[in-house]
């Protein structure tokens, strides 16, 4: 949990990493999110992946919820347990399907805004996203980490339990592209945490990637 290839600090030693590649379903975090439509009945990504490494338990006690709400909105966020998962808890939200709409990036944020206040509101201390939407629903990544991050940071900023929040990537390529976009909003003074830190072996093969993403325009 303490691996990381991006790490932002903010006040009160909260810190913010992005890290990859990696499957989230592994993680040790308190909570990790799960990327879930609003049946909250499963589905493919990383949904499958955690209900089929989780078993039954968690599907179980959607089908509770959903008998009680309908379904899930987009935008908003609900807890279950975690199962046979290593973490403790799992954060059903459910992203927009991606249509280039002002609203998709509305509901963006709002998915890592609900997510972190059902998280805070149960005393959990760290958890771990996925790139919500990024997959099945569509979403360009840069366009999903412009959104994810600064949100992310906004909330993080304002919690009383939750001091630790991780984003894992599933590729090399969506972990590049969320660390340019978080370099990007740090230097542009967009986000402001005290200090932003790299892990060592990364900052040339990431320096490298930059500079021919920059060359290649
Ligand atoms: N760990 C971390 N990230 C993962 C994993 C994993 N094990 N597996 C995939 N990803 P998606 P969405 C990444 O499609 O776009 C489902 O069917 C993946 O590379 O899982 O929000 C639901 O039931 C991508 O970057 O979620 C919904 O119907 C990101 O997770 C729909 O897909 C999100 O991809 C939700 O679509």
């Amino acid at each position: 949990m303490n691996d990381f290839t991006m790490r932002l600090v903010l006040a009160d030693n909260k810190r913010f990493d992005l890290f990859g590649p990696a499957d989230i379903t592994k993680e040790t975090t308190d909570a990790i999110v799960n990327a879930a439509n609003s049946s909250l009945l499963g589905g493919g990504g990383v949904d499958g992946a955690i209900h089929r490494a989780g078993g039954p338990a968690i599907l179980e006690e959607c089908k509770r919820i959903v008998a009680e709400i309908h379904n899930l909105p987009q935008g908003k966020a609900v807890l279950t347990s975690g199962g046979r998962l290593p973490t403790k808890y799992v954060v059903h939200t459910v992203g927009p399907v991606y249509f280039g709409k002002k609203s998709d990036a509305q509901v963006l944020a709002s998915c890592y805004r609900e997510s972190i206040r059902v998280a805070d509101e149960h005393g959990i201390r760290t958890i771990a996203f996925p790139a919500i939407s990024t997959g099945a629903f569509g979403y360009p990544l840069k366009e999903a980490a412009l959104i994810a991050i600064p949100e992310t940071l906004k909330c993080l900023a304002t919690t009383t339990h939750l001091a630790h929040i991780r984003f894992a990537m599933f590729d090399q390529h969506s972990l590049r592209v969320y660390t340019n976009v978080a370099e990007r909003l740090y230097k542009s003074g967009t986000i402001r945490p005290l200090q932003i830190e790299r892990a060592p072996h990364e900052k040339e093969i990431d320096g490298r990637e930059l500079e021919d993403e920059q060359n290649s325009r």
